[in-house]
């Protein structure tokens, strides 16, 4: 089986390389902090990298300093695992590079990953990467203390929206409790990694609850970040993590999306649904994917034109049920 397999290069392997995607969300650093932390713990050598850029609310996490976000190959690594990648450009700019360490080897929960890897590991019913390297740490014998707990904590409550998404199953809770267990201050983090807001990031959330538009009958929320919202509130995209649940929070609402613009004429949607849409659907329709009930795309044209493309397929998906 694949998973005796990685645990057992887990195991004889002494110098690894581990990446999660640019743009990295609490899986995508705390599945990569959690495992190279335990393989430290274990006198093995490890290199992290994420192109970033990492959002301040991740900067206290521990072994965060480790991560990387340039890149020299080297040479003499025994495996490169990628985790929270459903493809091999989400890592970013370094993917190129990355083909002459092997095995590669593909940790996610992606249900559209392309299994790029030698190796792939990917379980869609995983709430998040983290949960799939605690069974791989359970498997592998590897060691656990309150740093790879904390980590591990982190990619499950960030990925399950505080245990709030549909995602949010017995086993993530189990999981989370063991990682209580080993001395991980749940509220502590929920202070630093969901609440922790800086003041900009405050002021980049008023004006854009501003922007909020209902369509489809209310079935649809909007919200719209430019690049003037963000040099007016001294803000970047990273600040804008998980704004898109603000929409959703609407009653009534099945599909919420948050449009931002990222480059001239260029814009990136981050979509959510409540309930029965499939948002990976509905952003492969525009060349993306994510996972059914979170999601995202990017979009050529002016702000009017990738608007009415996008409400115009949700329509279709809402007409579905
Ligand atoms: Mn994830």
């Amino acid at each position: 089986m694949i998973m005796d397999n990685i645990a057992d290069i887990l195991k004889k392997g002494e110098r690894f390389f581990l990446a999660s995607h640019k743009d990295p969300d609490g899986d995508a650093i705390g599945s990569i902090l959690a495992l190279g932390e335990t393989l430290i713990l274990s006198g093995k050598d490890v290199a992290l990298f994420n192109e970033g850029p990492i959002p301040d609310s991740f900067a206290s996490l521990k072994g965060i300093e480790r991560v990387a976000n340039s890149f020299n190959p080297g040479s003499g690594f025994d495996a490169l695992f990628i985790l929270d990648c459903a493809n091999l450009e989400r890592v970013g700019n370094i993917s190129f590079h990355l083909s002459k360490i092997r095995p590669l080897i593909n940790i996610d929960h992606h249900e559209n990953n392309s299994q790029f890897g030698d190796l792939n590991l990917v379980d869609p019913d995983s709430s998040s990467v983290g949960e799939i390297v605690y069974r791989l740490i359970k498997l592998a014998d590897l060691p656990m203390n309150v740093a790879v707990a904390e980590n591990i904590f982190v990619a499950i409550q960030t990925d399950t929206g505080s245990f709030r998404y549909k995602n949010t199953t017995r086993e993530a809770f189990h999981i989370a409790g063991e990682m209580l267990g080993w001395g991980v201050g749940s509220w502590k983090i929920s202070r630093k990694v969901m609440d922790g807001y800086t003041l900009k990031k405050l002021r980049l959330l008023e004006s854009t609850l501003k922007t909020v538009e209902l369509y489809h009958a209310g079935k649809v929320g909007l919200m719209t970040i430019t690049k003037q919202m963000l040099s007016k509130a001294g803000a970047d995209n990273s600040d804008s993590e998980r704004f898109v649940d603000y929409p959703r929070f609407i009653s009534g609402v099945e599909i919420a999306a948050l449009i931002r613009e990222i480059g001239k004429d260029y814009y990136k949607f981050s979509l959510r649904s409540n309930d029965w849409v499939n948002v990976a659907d509905l952003a492969s329709h525009f060349g993306g994917g994510g996972h059914p009930s979170a999601a995202a795309f990017t979009r050529e044209g002016s702000l009017e034109v990738v608007k009415k493309d996008f409400l115009s397929k949700a329509r279709g998906f809402l007409d579905r049920r």
